[in-house]
């Protein structure tokens, strides 16, 4: 006979948190967020840990390069998205680790001979005014001098002249060793009252420029997620087909941490790939698995190897598989039981193996109600797709602007590995759907509010770090009629009330 759940699987909304008490010190700046990415033994440190706790999605419309950088800028990890080639999936991975703040590569690539005219071209496809000038025109060739706008006057000179006749030759710049920091970099350009200061090898040849104007935007980021050549964390997704050929090349990329992406990781082939992976590049690799919704599914995982454990079916804002497949669980119900059974398996085995809850936050307090229920971090899709850094188009649509955000398992992304159980390696149905999102500005604005949040009701429960959540917070079910009670009610809102 079959199994029956006892209680209704219930999903965030339907909760909501008791207030307890809040000492003097309980106020947001002393509030911390660090919790684990991967696991560890009973009085070990992580290996590897986020100073938020949040991800951003394994998805073609969320998290590239870009995207990465700003998040580990904040403090926490985009896990690169797996459905592309294992070559763009590794460039990807090698600009988030070559990225350094603040350094920026030139992309004005003009040598001495390049014309006036070519330069004002340039400066219009680019929008930027000063360029280096390298002796053969790459962003890396022998630095011979800088043009800004201030080296010529378009009404008294003539489109033909070459670059050489009015840029600043290298004899009269203020330059610097590639090998600088930040800081040091910032001194200078200060000192001399410089705009850009270019950094340059033992051959003369440009590295980097670094900006005054980007001053403000490169003071260092106290959250910021780095490793220990102070480059950033960045995660990639991976699947159980390729992997003997993706994870390698990640690998070499300089991928922190991989997560194995699947709608149900339930499965033989997500214990295949975990073995190989640890087999073939160590234990020292770390790789994330799922998704499952019950206990059941953990210990498997767990068992198979995980590094961290992923939990959702059916709940994302762009998901229909509970719709077309009938599967999932409320996500709600399904991170109280996973995180169950990952302390019962902490008490038993000495091993933390966090948990990560996977789509369907809607509103902020549901990320805090998540990470009292037990969560280590969350997974969010439609939060970020919303920022400027998502990879996706800005359109927009009756004077609004939207931004776009389509599923994994949509025809448009074409994600099958996700979906399939083996076999003929091809679905016959979409899982996801194709979607706009309204847009919301850049990242750093949105998560500082999203944090801020977060560290208040943690205030509320008393509660100055994760853990001390956890064990403090009071949750409750609600009814119907009470959620109708949470929102403002029985008053006509001015902005719907129509005066002329
Ligand atoms: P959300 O944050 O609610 O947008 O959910 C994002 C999550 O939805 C992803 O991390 C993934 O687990 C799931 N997803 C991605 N694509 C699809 C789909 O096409 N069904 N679902």
């Amino acid at each position: 006979m079959a199994y029956y759940f006892t209680e209704p699987s219930h999903t965030f909304g339907e909760y909501l948190l008791v207030p307890g008490y809040s000492s003097e010190q309980c106020v947001p700046a002393n509030v911390s967020l660090q919790t684990p990415l991967v696991k560890f033994r009973r009085g070990e440190e992580p290996k590897i840990k986020m100073n938020i706790p949040m991800t951003s999605a394994i998805m073609q419309a969320v998290s590239n390069d870009t995207m990465a950088i700003a998040l580990a800028r904040e403090g926490g990890v985009s896990f690169i998205y797996g459905s592309q080639t294992p070559e763009q999936e590794a460039a990807m991975i090698s600009r988030v680790k070559n990225y350094k703040s603040g350094f920026v590569s030139s992309d004005s690539n003009i040598k001495p001979t390049t014309t006036l005219g070519e330069v004002l071209a340039l400066k219009d496809a680019t929008g930027h005014s000063t360029m280096a000038v390298t002796e053969d025109g790459t962003p890396n060739g022998k630095l011979v001098g800088i043009v800004t706008s201030r080296d010529y006057r378009v009404t008294r000179m003539s489109f033909d002249t070459p670059v050489k006749d009015f840029m600043t030759p290298f004899e009269r710049l203020i330059y610097a060793d590639a090998n600088l920091t930040l800081p040091q970099a910032n001194d200078l350009i200060w000192e001399h009252k410089l705009n850009m200061l270019p950094l340059i090898d033992e051959n003369q040849r440009l590295r980097y420029m670094v900006f005054r104007k980007d001053y403000t935007d490169n003071k260092e980021n106290e959250l910021e997620l780095i490793d220990e050549r102070k480059r950033y964390i960045v995660g990639a997704g991976i699947n159980t087909r390729d992997y003997a050929e993706r994870v390698p090349a990640l690998l070499e990329a300089g991928a922190d941490v991989l997560c194995i992406d699947s709608s149900e990781g339930y499965s033989e082939w997500q214990k295949k790939t975990l073995e190989y992976i640890h087999k073939e590049f160590g234990e020292d690799v770390k790789v994330g698995a799922g998704n499952v919704v019950d206990g059941e599914g953990f210990r498997f995982l767990a068992d198979a190897g995980a590094d961290f454990v992923k939990v959702g079916i059916g709940g994302g804002s762009i998901c229909i598989t509970r719709e077309t497949k009938g599967i999932g669980r409320g996500q709600a119900t399904a991170v109280i039981d996973v995180c169950r059974a990952r302390d019962e398996y902490f008490k038993e085995k000495g091993v933390y193996i966090p948990v990560c809850s996977d789509g369907g936050i809607v509103h902020d307090y549901h990320m805090t109600l998540a990470l009292a229920m037990g969560a280590d971090f969350m997974m969010l899709g439609r939060y970020f797709s919303r920022f400027d850094e998502s990879p996706t188009d800005k359109v927009k649509v009756n004077g609004t602007y939207y931004k776009e955000y389509w599923g994994e398992g949509s025809n448009r992304a074409r994600n099958w590995q996700r979906y399939d159980l083996g076999g003929d390696r091809k679905l016959s149905f979409e899982e996801g759907v194709d979607s706009y999102v309204p847009y919301a500005g850049s990242l750093r604005d949105n998560i500082h509010i999203s944090l801020s949040k977060i560290r208040s009701t943690m205030c509320n429960c008393g509660a100055l770090n994760l853990s001390e959540l956890r064990d403090k917070a009071k949750i409750t079910l609600v009814s119907s009629t009470s959620i109708v009670e949470g929102g403002s009610h029985d008053v006509i809102l001015k902005d719907k009330f129509g005066r002329d």
